[in-house]
C-alpha cells in the first residue's frame, strides 16, 4: 500500500521523543529554555511527594517560584520529557521564571493516600498533616534546595489546584508572596459535586478520577471510567432510574462514590473539608480569577474573595470574565461559549495585562498594595466589556424587586394568581438539547432556554420589551413561596437574557437555531427544598401547604439591553445536570426506591419575587 503523506507523518512521529513530538507550533520551546529536575520531598510524615522543576537556563539572574500542586499530574514523567507550555501564561513562561508541579499527595507518582479536599488541622500536632503543612514544607525544601531562586513564592491553579493554591494560604510559609486561586473549589457541597444540596449527576463519570485509590507511585491513571455504551445521558440516566442502580458501575472501591452516597447532606464529613471557613487573617496577596460562565466552580471563587475581603486586610483581588471553566487560560482568538460570542483575544490580554503584571509586581518587583491593577476587574457579559470596580459588589446599586405575576409577567408588585404546574420524575426537563455524556457540564451556562419555555412543566415570566438598558450586578436572590402535593420537591431558577428577534447570528451560532430571540442562560441555580430550612437538617414538604424558599443565584454583572426583556422560569427538574427528586421525602435519596419517584403538582405563588441589585453608572 503506497504510504501517503498523513500515515507517514503520523509512524515518523510515533519515534519522536516526547520533548519533541509535544513541541509547540511556535519557535519557543521549553527544552532549549529550561532545565527539568524530578525531585521527592519528604513530608513530616515520611510521605514522599513527586516534584518537578523547570528551572531557567539563563543563571544570570534569580526567579521566583511559582509552584502548582496538582491532583491531575505533573506529566510528563522522565528527565527528557518536557511539557509544551510551563507556568501560568506564556509571557510568564518567556521571560523566565521557576516553575515547580507536584503531585499532591496520594496522587499520581507521589505517595500517600488522597483524600478528596482533605480538612484542614488548624493546629496541627506532632507528624499531623494536611494540604497546609505539605505545601509549607514543599515551599521550605524548594528555597532551600533550588537554585538561582529570588527566596520569593507564588502559587497559582485552576480548580482542583485552584483549591491547593487556596489552601497556599493557610498557615502560608512567609517566602509565599503572591497566590492565584482560579476557579478554585470553596466546598464540595456547593461546587462541583452538589448545588444547594442537590446532586450533580451530570459528575457522575468524574466520580472514576477521584475514587479510586492507588497503592504506590504511578505514572500512568490507575483508574478508568465506567463503558456505559451511549453518549445519550439524559436517556442513560432516565432508564437507569434511582441512584443505587449505578452501584453496578462504582463498587466498594470507589471511595468517593461511597462518601457521597452516606453523606447526602451538608454534614461534618463535607463541613470540615469545607476551605472558606478558614480564609481568615490571610497575608500573602491573593488575585481571585474566576469565569462567569464556570459551569463547575462558581461559589468557591466567589466566596472565598468575599471572605477574605471581610476578614483579612491583605491585597486581595478579584477578576471574573466572560470564561467558562478555565478558558482564561487558553489562547484562542475568539471569546465564545456555545453561541455567545464575547470577542477577541479576551484571555490572551487578561494573560499579559492583567495575570503576568500580578505575578512581576509581588515576585519580581516591589509588592505593594498599589499593583496599579483593579480591585475587581468583572466583565459586562450582556455589554460585552470589562468593568473596574474599587469593590465587588460595586457600590452604587439600587434594589429592585420583581414578583412572579400573572401571565406569566414580572410584575412590580405581588398578584392574586399563582401558577401550577406537574412534575413527573418520568418526564424531566431537559437541562441541555445535546447528546452527549458529559465529563463536567459546561455549555448550558449560555445556552439557549427556548426548549425549556414551550414545556408546561417550566414557568415562564418576563418583562415587556427594554425600553432603556438595564445593569444587574452582584448576587440574585430569589424568595419562592411554593406548595407541592409530595412531601419533597427541589426549585430551579434560571435568570435569562431574552435577545431581539433581529439579533445576528455568528459563527458559533449552532446550524438549528438563530440568534433572534435567543433565550441566553446569564444565571440558574437549585436549591434541594429539603435543605431550605437547613443544609444539615433536611426537613419534608406538608402537602399542600405554601412554603417558602429561599434561592442565592451566584454574582453576575450582566447588562440587558434596550430592546431586550428579562425572562425568568422556574422549574422542579433539570436532568440530568442534577439528580431526580423522588418528591416523596426520604431520609436519603441516594437510598430511595423506585416507588418512592412520584409525579406531583407543585404550585408558585404570585406573592414570588427576585431580587436584583441595578447598578447605576458612577
Ligand atoms: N473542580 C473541577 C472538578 C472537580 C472534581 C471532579 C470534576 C471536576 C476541576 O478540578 O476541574
Amino acid at each position: 500500500m503506497k504510504l501517503t503523506y498523513f500515515p507517514l507523518i503520523f509512524i515518523i512521529s510515533l519515534f519522536l521523543p516526547l520533548s519533541v513530538y509535544s513541541q509547540t507550533e511556535e519557535d519557543y520551546q521549553v527544552a532549549d529554555n529550561y532545565t527539568k529536575q524530578e525531585v521527592e520531598i519528604t513530608m513530616r510524615d515520611g510521605i514522599k511527594l513527586h516534584t518537578t522543576i523547570y528551572s531557567p537556563k539563563d543563571t544570570s539572574k534569580k526567579y521566583p517560584i511559582l509552584l502548582q500542586r496538582t491532583p491531575y499530574s505533573s506529566r510528563p514523567y522522565g528527565k527528557d520529557e518536557f511539557r509544551s507550555k510551563i507556568g501560568p501564561n506564556e509571557y510568564l513562561m518567556k521571560e523566565g521564571n521557576i516553575f515547580v508541579y507536584q503531585d499532591v499527595r496520594g496522587r499520581w507518582m507521589s505517595e500517600g493516600v488522597y483524600d478528596n479536599m482533605r480538612a484542614y488541622i488548624p493546629k496541627k500536632k506532632g507528624k499531623q498533616i494536611d494540604e497546609a503543612s505539605d505545601t509549607y514544607e514543599t515551599i521550605d525544601w524548594l528555597l532551600k534546595n533550588t537554585k538561582n531562586n529570588n527566596g520569593k513564592v507564588g502559587t497559582w491553579g485552576i480548580s482542583y489546584p485552584g483549591y491547593y493554591a487556596l489552601y497556599s494560604l493557610l498557615d502560608a510559609h512567609p517566602a509565599l508572596k503572591a497566590v492565584s486561586p482560579q476557579a478554585g473549589i470553596g466546598d464540595f457541597f456547593f461546587d462541583d459535586f452538589h448545588h444547594n444540596g442537590a446532586y450533580l449527576l451530570s459528575y457522575w463519570r468524574a466520580t472514576a478520577v477521584f475514587g479510586y485509590e492507588k497503592s504506590t507511585p504511578s505514572d500512568t491513571s490507575w483508574y478508568k471510567f465506567p463503558e456505559l455504551g451511549t453518549q445519550d445521558q439524559y436517556q442513560f440516566f432516565l432508564d437507569n432510574g434511582p441512584l443505587s442502580n449505578l452501584d453496578k458501575y462504582y463498587k466498594e472501591d470507589n471511595v468517593f462514590w461511597t462518601q457521597l452516597k452516606e453523606h447526602s447532606s451538608y454534614d461534618e464529613f463535607w463541613k470540615s473539608r469545607g476551605l472558606i471557613q478558614h480564609l481568615k487573617d490571610i497575608k500573602p496577596a491573593v488575585m481571585i480569577v474566576g469565569g462567569l460562565f464556570d459551569a463547575e466552580d462558581l461559589y468557591g471563587p466567589f466566596e472565598s474573595y468575599k471572605n477574605i475581603e471581610a476578614k483579612s486586610d491583605n491585597y486581595n483581588t478579584i477578576v471574573f470574565g466572560p470564561w467558562s471553566h478555565g478558558d482564561w487560560a487558553r489562547d484562542s482568538k475568539r471569546q465564545a461559549i456555545g453561541n455567545v460570542y464575547f470577542g477577541d483575544d479576551i484571555s490572551k490580554n487578561y494573560q499579559k495585562d492583567i495575570e503576568t503584571k500580578f505575578f512581576n509586581h509581588f515576585l519580581k518587583g516591589p509588592g505593594t498594595k498599589d499593583s496599579g491593577l483593579p480591585e475587581a476587574y468583572v466583565y459586562d457579559t450582556g455589554n460585552k466589556k470589562w468593568g473596574s470596580f474599587e469593590q465587588w459588589p460595586p457600590k452604587g446599586t439600587v434594589k429592585k424587586t420583581w414578583f412572579l405575576g400573572a401571565d406569566q409577567t414580572l410584575t412590580e408588585i405581588a398578584s392574586e394568581e399563582n401558577q401550577t404546574f406537574v412534575s413527573d420524575p418520568k418526564k424531566p426537563v431537559p437541562y441541555s438539547e445535546d447528546i452527549k455524556m458529559v465529563f463536567t457540564p459546561r455549555k448550558y451556562m449560555t445556552d439557549d432556554q427556548r426548549f425549556s419555555a414551550r414545556r408546561p412543566d417550566v414557568l415562564v415570566y418576563e418583562t415587556p420589551v427594554l425600553e432603556e438598558d438595564m445593569s444587574l450586578v452582584g448576587a440574585i436572590q430569589a424568595h419562592l413561596y411554593v406548595a407541592t402535593t409530595g412531601t419533597d420537591a427541589d426549585w430551579i431558577v434560571k435568570v435569562i437574557d431574552v435577545y431581539p428577534a433581529d439579533a445576528e447570528d455568528t459563527e458559533e451560532t449552532q446550524a438549528y437555531l438563530k440568534m433572534g430571540n435567543y433565550h441566553m442562560m446569564v444565571r440558574s441555580e437549585v436549591m434541594r427544598g429539603r435543605f431550605r430550612n437547613s443544609f444539615e437538617n433536611p426537613e419534608p414538604f406538608k402537602p399542600g401547604e405554601k412554603t417558602s424558599v429561599d434561592i442565592t443565584l451566584q454574582d453576575i454583572n450582566h447588562t440587558f439591553k434596550k430592546g431586550h426583556k428579562l425572562q425568568i422560569q422556574v422549574q422542579s427538574t433539570w436532568f440530568p445536570l442534577i439528580d431526580l427528586n423522588p418528591q416523596t421525602f426520604v431520609p436519603n435519596i441516594f437510598k430511595a426506591e423506585e416507588g418512592d419517584f412520584k409525579k406531583q403538582t407543585h404550585t408558585v405563588y404570585g406573592d414570588s419575587k427576585i431580587e436584583f441589585s441595578v447598578f447605576q453608572e458612577q
